[in-house]
């Protein structure tokens, strides 16, 4: 693409006539910004704005999972592995593992991730068998008392199906359905709503000197050629949500760059998910060494993509979270129990 147009998100009192709700969401935009790549971004007015790009940037999204997105959802991180690069080893447990999804939902989860293969920089492949054994026995108990959706984290097609089967509604593939062509096919067949993120590379060697021409940018065309992809094989835009893919392949001046201006994404139409919790450029930002020790940062970076309507956050501390983001939503907006 040669130009971009990023809505510049607000919220709270001050909205000007003639301001758009950025996704139908609590965000509100008078001003975008136009970018091209190798010049200097400009502000332009919403009449200046094609109109078609103003209509996806506005429309509320298409309900998915039970959702409306008229208030952000947080995602609670399940992880059923013994090598997760914060909470390893501690849910591997299935016993571990249904109480701590419980906790979370007790704790305002409204959605719960459930994977069983770490994607950590470095991380090795588990085979198949050893993916479907760590997850489907804990979406199969949760799923029937839960009382909040499941979605599966994977990148394969054998293991997402026995997810769905098991009760998961939602296909997480940190590949960005690059990684097992099936997963597409998949959802086309179940109807299943996917997040589609994206990973410049295999966990394996994806810090490995990650490079792009503009980190935003790259992805932004990477999301409209995968949307495009898969609308045509038969799984429509109203069903995928994106994701930028934090620390997947990425330099901290990577996960700046996607995060400060997080809301180009919303140009692309879909709702958007965002995980942060935890994660290295936390640690580099602070200079606190232990993931566990993140806490602060986490719910830090959570606030702020909140504030660029983003209507997923995935996080392993649902409980601070939600205090933050009530006590943030009240404060910005002057309304109590406000988005
Ligand atoms: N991050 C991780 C895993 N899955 N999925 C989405 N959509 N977005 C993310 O940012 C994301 C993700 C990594 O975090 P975690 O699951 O805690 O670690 P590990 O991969 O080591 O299990």
């Amino acid at each position: 693409m040669d130009v971009y147009y990023r809505a510049i998100p607000n919220r709270g009192p001050g909205r000007p006539e003639g301001a758009q709700w950025l996704a139908g969401g609590w965000c509100w935009f008078d001003r975008v910004e136009l970018l091209r790549r190798g010049t200097n971004p400009q502000i332009i007015t919403l009449d200046e704005c094609p109109a078609e790009v103003l209509e996806r940037m506005s429309q509320p999204r298409a309900p998915l999972c039970g959702s409306d997105w008229t208030q952000p959802w947080i995602m609670g991180v399940l992880n059923v592995t013994p090598d997760s690069f914060s909470d390893g080893g501690v849910f591997h447990a299935a016993h571990d593992a249904l109480e701590h999804a419980r906790a979370m939902v007790a704790d305002g989860a409204d959605l719960i991730d459930i994977g069983g293969e770490s994607t950590r920089p470095g991380a090795e492949t588990v085979p198949v068998e050893t993916e479907i054994a760590r997850t489907k026995p804990v979406i199969a108990a949760l799923s029937q008392d839960l009382g909040a959706p499941i979605s599966i984290d994977t990148r394969k097609a054998p293991v997402a199906a026995a997810a769905l089967e098991a009760g998961a509604v939602l296909i997480n593939d940190i590949s960005g359905l690059c990684y097992d062509p099936a997963v597409l096919q998949l959802a086309v067949d179940q109807k299943a709503p996917v997040c589609l993120m994206h990973s410049a590379a295999d966990p394996k060697v994806m810090q490995q000197n990650p490079n792009y021409d503009d980190a935003l940018l790259d992805i932004y065309d990477f999301f409209s050629a995968q949307i495009a992809h898969a609308g045509a094989a038969g799984l429509p835009r109203n069903r995928i949500i994106l994701d930028p893919g934090i620390g997947f392949g990425k330099t901290l001046a990577h996960n700046l760059a996607l995060l400060s201006r997080f809301s180009l994404f919303h140009s692309l139409g879909c709702p958007l998910l965002i995980g942060v919790s935890r994660k290295s450029f936390i640690g580099k930002l602070s200079g606190v060494e232990s993931a566990a020790d993140r806490v602060p940062g986490s719910v830090a970076a959570a606030l702020a993509a909140v504030s660029s309507g983003a209507q997923i956050l995935r996080v392993h501390d649902v409980a601070a979270t939600r205090q933050a983001l009530s006590v943030y939503s009240a404060v910005i907006t002057g309304q109590e129990g406000s988005a």
